[in-house]
């Protein structure tokens, strides 16, 4: 079967009426509640009309507004009742530009042109942190599991798609400044189809966890959910069997941003969800015991003895400690206050500072969150996996960290920022830059629209030898003689001259602003970010606490580990075709019914929004070749029907005149099509299906190649 299971639900002319009461309709309630797709805009170069039109609909609960096939959504900070069943079902097979945008219409396009054209596709959601991209992906998910074709036999998978969320949620989100549900990791996530269109399976990559927030978090900020979850949600006799006891405030871990208590979370009700999804997931029980060694680690407690060394004294905790992680009491104490040396042949221990035994304590806790963490995602792929062979074509759905900047930023906003920057590329190659490109190869007449293009300060990241993160690799191959303060000595002597590059010397002339001494800023696509250069060696090399000697040039640092993955994140992307949703958010308050004007035009600066809605406008919505197309289309046309013989460019010709196309909506290209409206593709579409019903199935149709 082609395209949707719910099939074509309107004939060309029912279609054609509709459109035509939509347009009436509009043209009174336009005042109202805007206009749905930016394209169809009056003054689409006005800055303040975009602005006009989405806060109007903003305050109609309208948080949904098209350029073209991409969708802006802006959190509406409150729950508006059009996630439901019925809504998907109303979502379900109908052409994109029939109803309201809803996140449901570009989640049920990406499919129906998955099944019709057999390729993989991606589903890119950017936007800063708090804007609404976790919430969107898990709408997007559920779409997908709840109203695709289902045989029972495959319910279990389904499931557990929708409950692998849950669970890395609790692990991988925590509470912060800017977002009460913040993603601490980046993730990447397949939904595999079989022909029929049916999810079967699932595959997650993950990037980068903040591991630090287990052992510290910034006031106002909590660690990861799951804590929190265990200890006021589990019940009595497993909190007996770990050792812990019913409150947050006995734990040092839980409470340096000092609000374990969060109004906008119930951890007792997340702890049943997750409990539940862990079940059917199949994960043990035994999971929690290492969740709960890491508690009862962050209550180690070191004193120093009369030469300075640490000692320990918290046996209860150790007791735990052992049981809990199968470890002899005597081993763990010795891990905790000594390290090994070799010498010569030989291992020796020596003893450790109470200054380093906290230091050790705290990369042991890191290092066992941060592997449990990646254990669950294995384990989770395990459970998502589909062992049959046949081909499959995937939808991948893209949620990492957006961007962010608080009052202090670390190693950790530098590698989400740096994340942020390589998405806004991604989005820059692949809309803004590409399709101009496109339409000069092809001999399309065309206005070049300009844009800011973030590539320098991707490469000021992550270029070679000379980029922030081979400097910092460079100073952490100096063990001994470098620090925080020669790293940023080195910074201001090799990017000194950068344009998006500022530290305390240079503040002055380029951006008039002071600077903290151990502070460089960096001027970001999505605004300027101040980072604190104390803790970026330390952070790069997540040693377990070992001696530092050891650090060997095979040795991959975090954020070159990260810049890798991040590469091979972006091939993958690139092989699927995108679809995108931008998400904004309204205010900095996380409150309902609020617009902040400058807030909301500064995301649709930095977004390339204007920038995309001219491309957009000025330019085509669909292309393909002319073999592809005629080879598609040609039952339609007499002349063309069953074979042509010429070129195919004047099939295609032949072809779009017989269907009636005006000169204005298609352009003939070099080797493409191009069609300006996809309103003009979906007639075609329609008048193909209702050919193919008439013939049967139509013997010619081949599926457009991928
Ligand atoms: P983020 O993923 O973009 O931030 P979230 O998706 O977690 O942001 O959204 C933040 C909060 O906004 C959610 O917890 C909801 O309360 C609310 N929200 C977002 N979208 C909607 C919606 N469509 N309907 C109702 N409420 C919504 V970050 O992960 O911090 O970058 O690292
Ligand atoms: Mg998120």
């Amino acid at each position: 079967m082609i395209g949707h299971p719910g099939g074509i639900k309107s004939s060309l002319e029912a279609r054609c009426n509709r459109i035509l009461v939509d347009m009436e309709g509009a043209l009174t309630a336009r005042d109202r509640v805007g206009i749905q797709d930016f394209v169809l805009l009056d003054s689409y170069t006005s800055e303040s009309a975009f602005l006009d039109n989405l806060r109007k609909r903003f305050h109609e609960n309208l948080i949904y507004t098209y350029i073209g096939t991409l969708l802006v959504s802006v959190n509406p900070y409150k729950e508006l009742g059009i996630y439901t069943k019925k809504q998907m079902d109303i979502y379900m097979g109908v052409n994109f530009f029939e109803l309201p945008p809803h996140i449901y219409a570009l989640s049920d396009n990406a499919y129906r042109t998955m099944l019709m054209e057999n390729n993989n596709h991606v589903i890119l959601i950017s936007g800063e942190s708090g804007a609404g991209k976790t919430e969107s992906s898990k709408k997007i998910l559920q779409f997908y599991a709840v109203s695709c074709p289902r045989t029972s036999l495959l319910d279990n998978v389904r499931d557990r798609l929708l409950l692998s969320n849950p669970v890395l949620e609790a692990f991988g989100n925590a509470k912060t400044l800017k977002n009460d549900n913040s993603s601490r990791f980046g993730k990447y996530m397949d939904i595999q189809f079989d022909f029929q269109g049916e999810a079967v399976g699932g595959h997650i990559l993950s990037y980068l966890l903040e591991k630090s927030r287990v052992v510290h978090q910034n006031h106002g900020e909590r660690n990861f959910h799951i804590f929190y979850q265990l200890v006021e949600g589990a019940e009595d006799g497993l909190l007996r069997w770990l050792g812990l006891e019913r409150n947050c405030q006995l734990y040092r871990y839980l409470v340096q941003g000092q609000c374990a208590k969060v109004s906008s979370i119930s951890d007792k009700t997340d702890w049943r969800t997750v409990r539940k999804a862990l079940s059917v997931i199949e994960i043990s029980e035994h999971l929690f015991g290492v969740i709960a060694s890491v508690l009862h680690l962050g209550n180690i407690r070191f004193e120093a003895d009369a030469r300075g060394y640490a000692t320990l004294n918290s046996s209860t905790e150790m007791h735990w400690l052992s049981k809990l992680l199968g470890v002899h009491v005597q081993v763990l104490r010795e891990g905790l206050t000594h390290r090994k040396i070799e010498a010569r042949a030989e291992e020796v221990l020596s003893p450790l500072t109470a200054e380093h035994a906290i230091y050790a304590r705290d990369a042991l806790a890191k290092a066992i969150y941060g592997r449990t963490f990646a254990w669950l995602v294995n384990k989770t792929n395990e459970s998502l996996a589909n062992k049959d062979s046949t081909r499959k074509t995937v939808i991948g759905l893209l949620d990492i960290y957006g961007f962010e900047v608080f009052h202090v930023n670390s190693f950790e906003q530098f590698c989400i920022n740096y994340c942020n920057e390589k998405l806004q590329q991604l989005f820059i190659q692949l809309t803004l830059k590409s399709e101009q490109e496109e339409y000069e190869a092809e001999g399309i007449e065309w206005e070049a629209v300009p844009f800011f293009n973030n590539k320098i300060i991707c490469d000021l990241v992550e270029e070679k030898h000379r980029g922030i993160i081979s400097v910092l690799d460079e100073e952490c191959l100096r063990p001994g003689e470098a620090s925080d303060l020669t790293f940023l000595e080195k910074l201001e002597e090799k990017l000194g001259g950068h344009p998006h590059f500022v530290t305390h010397k240079l503040a002055d002339q380029k951006t008039r602003k002071t600077l903290e001494r151990g502070d460089f800023r960096l001027l970001h696509y999505a605004g300027e970010v101040t980072y604190c250069v104390v803790g970026f060696l330390d952070k790069n090399n997540d040693l377990l606490y070992k001696n530092i000697k050891d650090v060997s040039l095979g040795f991959l640092q975090v954020a070159t580990q990260f810049k890798s993955s991040l590469a091979g994140l972006t091939e993958i992307l690139m092989s699927k075709e995108p679809w995108y949703v931008r998400c904004l958010k309204p205010n900095n308050s996380k409150q309902s019914g609020c617009f902040d004007d400058v807030l909301v035009r500064h995301q649709v600066k930095y977004l390339g929004l204007m920038e995309h809605l001219r491309v957009r406008r000025a330019g085509f919505a669909y292309r393909r070749r002319f073999e592809v197309f005629l080879q598609r289309y040609k039952a339609l046309c007499p002349d063309t029907w069953p074979h042509w013989k010429g070129k195919p460019a004047d099939g295609v010709q032949r072809l779009v005149i017989h269907l009636g196309y005006r000169p204005d909506e298609y352009k003939m290209g070099r080797t493409k099509i191009f069609i300006r409206h996809p309103r003009t593709l979906f007639a075609t579409e329609d008048a193909f299906e209702m050919c193919k019903h008439k013939l049967g199935e139509c013997p010619s149709y081949v599926p457009h190649p991928p």
